[in-house]
C-alpha cells in the first residue's frame, strides 16, 4: 500500500475479516452453492458492464490449477489513485464491502446491478486464497495481487502494454473456507447461457481447461431466442412477439409465443435475476395480455357485446413468455427474495405490453387469428366444463335417478360395511360379479374404452355416462349438492388392469375423486385393489405373486426349477376366473388394498395434466415409464 498503514486500512481489513468469519451472511453457504456464488459475483460485474453498453465479450475460464477467471472487454476498472482515499477505484472495489459500482458518484452509467446479493467482488476477494486483478486501459496493462483473503500483495502496477480495454479477475477460492473447491461446468454453463439470453448482444465463452471443453453463448435475439429455445419441442401458434423499450422506470423486454400445449410457462426476471415468485412486472404483464386479447376480440367483433370477456386463465393456456426488466433500485421481496416489489413496474410493463402487443396483433393478422382461436378454444373449454358441472350439479339432476342398470348392487343397505368395486371393462366386471360376496360387495363395471379418451378433458369426463353412473351409484351427488353422509358404501375400490390403459383409467378416476369428490378420499373411503401379476402352480400347490420379487420368492419356496412349475402371468383382470379373482383380490380376509391419500390423488391430478398435454411423445413416454409401478401407487 502506497500511503502506509492507516486507520482506514484497518477498517478495510476488519470488513473483509467479517466476511471470512461469517461467509454465510454474504454468500448463503460455503458448500458447492456458495462456491459458485463467487463465480456469479464476478460474472455479474462483467454483465453489469455489458448492461451499461460497454462490454461485448466475457470469457470465463475454469483453470487447471483450481482458479477461475472472468475476463471482460468493458471499460476496465479505473486504476488511478483517488486523492482523498489514497486508493485506486480498483482497490476500493476489491476491498470495501458494497463498494461495487457506486463509487465515482455523479453521472453513473453503472446503474443496473445484476448481483442478487449485490455484495460485490470484495466478498470474493475476502474468501479467496489468491486474487489477481488485471485491467487494460489507455494502452497499458495494470495488475494488482491479493492474498490471504483480500490482503493486497502489491500496489496497482503497470506491467505491460495492452490492446483495447477490459478487466480480468482471477481468483482461487480459499480451501480453508470451502470444503469443496471444484467448479461445476454444468452449473456454470446453465447460468451463463441464461445470462446470454438476458443480455442481448453479449457473447459469453466458457473454457474448461480441465477437459479442454469450450462453449460460446451468443443470442442476437436476446429473450426472443430464449422463447425459441423454450418452444423448441412444441408446436407453435403464431410467431414470436418481442418488444424492448427503455421507459422512465427502467428497461422492459418482453417476448412471447403461444403453443399447442395446454401448459403455461412464464419466466420473469429483474436485473437478470429470475423472479421465481413473480411480482409487479408479472402482474402488469398478465393484466395487459388479457386486456389486449379482449380488446382485439371486441374490435374485430369476434366477441359481441353480450359476450363476457376472456379470463386470465383463458389467455394463459399454451403461452410461453419472458418478461425481463432492468431497474436501478430493484426491491426483492417474498419467501425466497425472488418477488419483484417495485410498484412502478406494474404499470410500466402493463403500458408497454398493451401498446406493443396490440400493434403486433394489428401487423400480424395471421398470428393474431391463431392466438385468438387458441384463447377462444380455452374459454369454450372452460365454459363447457362449467356447464357440464352445472348439469350434473343441478338440483335433482342426479337425485331421484334410478341406480344405473349395470350396477350389481349388494344386498346389505348398511353403508358401514358395504363395498363397491369400480371395475374396468365388462369382462372383468362379469368375473367380479360372479366372484364377489353379494351380501356386502357391489360391482360397477366401467367401459374402459369410453373412459380412455385421448385428451379427455374433465368437462367431457363429467358428462360421460359412465362417470354419471358412478356418481349416482355412490349416492353423494357432486359439486354444491355433494354430501358425504349419503355415501352408499364404506369402501370404494378401484380395480383396473395392471397395464397402460389400466394406469390411465386409474389416474383419471383419482383425478375425478380429487377434484370433485375429495371428501371421499379425505375420510379414507377410497382404495385401490391389488390383483396379482402371476399364478405359480406345482401339482396341487398354487400361489400368487403380486410383484416380480414375490414371484422369485414363491419359486424358491417351491424349491424347484422353473420348468416344473407353471407360471401364469395375468395381463388383465378378465383372465382370472371368478374364484381366482375372489381369492386374490376381493376376499377381505386375503386381499391387499391400498388406501388412497389426498397426496396420492394430488399426484395423479398432476399426472393427469401431463397426460392431457397436447404433446403425444412425452405423454406416451410418461405412460410407459410409469405404467409398471402399480404396486406402490407411484403413478
Ligand atoms: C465503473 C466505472 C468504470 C468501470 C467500471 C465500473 C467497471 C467495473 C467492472 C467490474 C468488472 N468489469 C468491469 N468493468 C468496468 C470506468 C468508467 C470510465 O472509464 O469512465
Amino acid at each position: 500500500m502506497s500511503q502506509g498503514y492507516s486507520a482506514k486500512d484497518i477498517q478495510v481489513l476488519e470488513g473483509l475479516a467479517a466476511v471470512r468469519k461469517r461467509p454465510g451472511m454474504y454468500i448463503g453457504t460455503t458448500d458447492i452453492a456458495g462456491l459458485h456464488h463467487l463465480v456469479w459475483e464476478v460474472v455479474d460485474n462483467a454483465i453489469d458492464e455489458s448492461l451499461a453498453g460497454y462490454c461485448k465479450n466475457i470469457i470465463v475460464t475454469i483453470q487447471n490449477d483450481g482458479g477461475l477467471s472472468v475476463d471482460d472487454d468493458g471499460r476496465g476498472i479505473p486504476v488511478d489513485v483517488h486523492e482523498k482515499t489514497g486508493k485506486s477505484a480498483l482497490e476500493t472495489v476489491l476491498t470495501i464491502l458494497h463498494a461495487g459500482g457506486k463509487f465515482g458518484g455523479g453521472e453513473s452509467s453503472y446503474k443496473v446491478s445484476g448481483g442478487l446479493h449485490g455484495v460485490g467482488v470484495s466478498v470474493v476477494n475476502a474468501l479467496s486464497a489468491t486474487l489477481i486483478a488485471e485491467v487494460r486501459r489507455d494502452g497499458k496493462l495494470y495488475r494488482q495481487n491479493y492474498k490471504n483473503g483480500g490482503v493486497p500483495a502489491s500496489n496497482v502496477e503497470e506491467v505491460g502494454k495492452a490492446q483495447g480495454t477490459g478487466t480480468k479477475i482471477t481468483f482461487y477460492p480459499d480451501p480453508e473456507i470451502f470444503p469443496n473447491t471444484i467448479f461445476d461446468l454444468i452449473t456454470i454453463k446453465t447460468r451463463l447461457r441464461q445470462h446470454a439470453y438476458l443480455t442481448k448482444g453479449v457473447q459469453i465463452s466458457i473454457v474448461d481447461e480441465r477437459t479442454g471443453e469450450k462453449f460460446r453463448f451468443y443470442f442476437e435475439g436476446g429473450i426472443k431466442s430464449y422463447i425459441k429455445h423454450l418452444n423448441r419441442n412444441k408446436e407453435s401458434v403464431g410467431s414470436i412477439f418481442y418488444v424492448d423499450k427503455n421507459a422512465a422506470e427502467g428497461s422492459i423486454e418482453i417476448a412471447l409465443q403461444y403453443t399447442e400445449s395446454f401448459q403455461e410457462q412464464i419466466l420473469t426476471f429483474a436485473n437478470n435475476i429470475h423472479t421465481a415468485e413473480g411480482g409487479m412486472h408479472l402482474t402488469g404483464f398478465r393484466a395487459a395480455l388479457t386486456r389486449t386479447v379482449n380488446n382485439y376480440l371486441r374490435k374485430n367483433s369476434i366477441l359481441k357485446e353480450k359476450d363476457t370477456n376472456l379470463t386470465n386463465e383463458d389467455v394463459r393456456e399454451g403461452l410461453t413468455a419472458i418478461v425481463s426488466v432492468k431497474i436501478s433500485e430493484a426491491q426483492f421481496e417474498g419467501q425466497t427474495k425472488s418477488k419483484l416489489g417495485n410498484a412502478e413496474m406494474r404499470t410500466a410493463v402493463e403500458n408497454i405490453c398493451n401498446e406493443y402487443l396490440a400493434q403486433f396483433f394489428e401487423e400480424n393478422p395471421d398470428s393474431a387469428r391463431a392466438v385468438m382461436n387458441k384463447c377462444l378454444l380455452a374459454a369454450r373449454a372452460r365454459m363447457a366444463a362449467k356447464a357440464a358441472r352445472d348439469t350434473v350439479v343441478r338440483k335433482g339432476a342426479l337425485e331421484g335417478m334410478t341406480l344405473p342398470g349395470k350396477l350389481a348392487d349388494c344386498s346389505s343397505k348398511d353403508p358401514k360395511n358395504t363395498e363397491i368395486y369400480i371395475v374396468e371393462g365388462d369382462s372383468a366386471g362379469g368375473s367380479a360379479k360372479q366372484g364377489r360376496n353379494r351380501e356386502f360387495q357391489a360391482i360397477l363395471p366401467l367401459k374402459g374404452k369410453i373412459l380412455n379418451v385421448e385428451q379427455a378433458r374433465l368437462d367431457r369426463i363429467l358428462s360421460n355416462e359412465e362417470i354419471k353412473s358412478l356418481i349416482i351409484a355412490l349416492g353423494v351427488g357432486i359439486g354444491e349438492t355433494f354430501d358425504i353422509q349419503r355415501l352408499r358404501y364404506n369402501k370404494v375400490i378401484i380395480m383396473t388392469d395392471a397395464d397402460v390403459d389400466g394406469a390411465h383409467i386409474r389416474t383419471l378416476l383419482l383425478t375425478l375423486f380429487y377434484r370433485y369428490l375429495r371428501d371421499i378420499i379425505q375420510e379414507g373411503h377410497l382404495f385401490i385393489a391389488q390383483p396379482p401379476l402371476f399364478k405359480c402352480s406345482f401339482g396341487k400347490k398354487a400361489e400368487y405373486a403380486y410383484t416380480e420379487d414375490q414371484l422369485r420368492t414363491v419359486l424358491e419356496s417351491f424349491g424347484l426349477n422353473k420348468d416344473k412349475v407353471s407360471i401364469q402371468r395375468y395381463k388383465g383382470l378378465g383372465e382370472m376366473n371368478p374364484d381366482q379373482l375372489w381369492e386374490t383380490t376381493m376376499d377381505p380376509e386375503q386381499r391387499m388394498v391400498l388406501k388412497v391419500t389426498v397426496a396420492d390423488a394430488e399426484k395423479a391430478d398432476l399426472v393427469f395434466e401431463t397426460l392431457m398435454g397436447a404433446e403425444v411423445p412425452p405423454r406416451k413416454k410418461f405412460i410407459q415409464t410409469h405404467a409398471k409401478s402399480v404396486k406402490n401407487l407411484d403413478i
